[in-house]
């Protein structure tokens, strides 16, 4: 038997910190494309249940239009079951549902477990008043095949009853043999016990920075008492963030270069940030614009400028014009690096009777 576990699907999320409203809109409905995607991979897999791990909505603002396309898709796919667990910013969806799919199986504030044979898959939303019950409440039979929903923080120490936290050791040796986790947005598989693992399945596609790399859902394979756990990429954008450490060059087109150079194997559908590290001297003239022109194949393209200006009172000892005296009162000043930097090349080209 075939499982899917997916999780912080955050439809209908603003994500507008980057993107211009067009491209925001873009992309939230790229969001849900991929998740209709990938209930159709589901469908070809002959998947029997879809486990949502919590946060398939952003929040309780649902679109009319997304929820009609979700129960459309239910209906549609309706030999496949979606295990739904709310996270902790979709309450709602389920309430405003005037009737549930019959293949809509929702975990409630205590334990529910749904059959699938030899396989039992149990969850329940945690809270902070619920979490140490649970805890104490969780009873699996060491003979089926257990696969437990949770939505929330883990904690590897025995933490106290705050809500969203999970406090891990106290699911070992409870005969658990996948636990299917929603919250944190990148995946990662670890042990939990001598019998089980557990897995953040992390995010469908990633909607800003902090992002980054492969996102997509994990692929359960059950088979002679175990539980087989694959990761499958299946995002439509990737975000990329490169840092490009500008030290030691002297010339802003080598830089260029360079940056384009790096980026040659990356596709042009994604998004990518580019950081800009390390010391530069006085005649090196960067041109952010120009860099970000040349990227603008890229579906999204911000360049963030952190190298700073590699100048020190002694290098400027000797020059006693206009200049010199400038630039020794900007260093000898309690500014922040940065601040130094912005005045001192502001200044410089004003000297120079350049446009600021
Ligand atoms: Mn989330």
């Amino acid at each position: 038997m075939k499982l899917l576990h997916c999780g912080d699907i955050h439809l209908d999320s603003k994500m507008e910190s980057n993107l211009s409203s067009q491209k925001a809109k873009e992309r939230k409905n790229e969001i849900l494309n991929t998740f209709e995607r990938m209930i159709e991979f589901a469908k070809k897999e002959d998947v029997k249940g879809v486990i949502i791990a919590g946060d398939m909505f952003d929040g309780n603002r649902i679109l009319s239009q997304t929820k009609s396309r979700i129960l459309k898709l239910m209906t549609k796919y309706s030999d496949i079951d979606f295990l739904y667990l709310s996270g902790n910013h979709d309450i709602s969806f389920i309430s405003q549902l005037d009737q549930l799919p019959k293949n809509l199986k929702v975990f409630g504030k205590n334990w529910t477990t749904f059959d699938y044979g030899d396989v039992k898959i149990t969850g329940a939303i945690l809270s902070g008043e619920n979490s140490n019950a649970l805890y104490e409440t969780l009873n699996l039979k060491e003979n089926d095949i257990n696969i437990v929903v949770l939505h929330g923080q883990i904690a590897k120490y025995n933490s106290s009853s705050k809500g969203e936290v999970i406090a891990l050791p106290k699911l070992k040796d409870k005969n658990i043999d996948y636990l299917a986790l929603g919250h944190i947005h990148y995946y990662l598989l670890e042990k939990l016990d001598k019998r089980g693992e557990y897995c953040y399945c992390g995010c469908l596609e990633g909607r800003g920075f902090d992002e980054c790399g492969e996102k997509g859902f994990v692929l359960l394979e059950i088979d002679d008492k175990k539980v087989l756990s694959k990761f499958i990429p299946f995002a439509r954008r990737r975000l990329i963030d490169v840092e490009f450490e500008i030290t030691g060059f002297d010339n802003w087109f080598d830089i260029e270069s360079a940056i384009i150079e790096r980026l040659k194997n990356i596709d042009r559908e994604n998004l990518l940030k580019i950081t800009l590290t390390g010391k530069y001297h006085l005649s090196l003239d960067k041109h952010i614009s120009m860099l970000e022109k040349r990227l603008e194949g890229f579906y999204f393209v911000k360049v963030k400028d952190e190298s700073l200006l590699d100048v020190k009172i002694e290098d400027i000892e000797n020059d006693i014009s206009l200049r010199g005296e400038f630039i020794r009162k900007v260093l000898a000043s309690d500014l922040s690096e940065k601040a130094k930097e912005i005045i001192i090349l502001s200044g410089l080209k004003a000297l120079r009777g350049e446009e600021i």
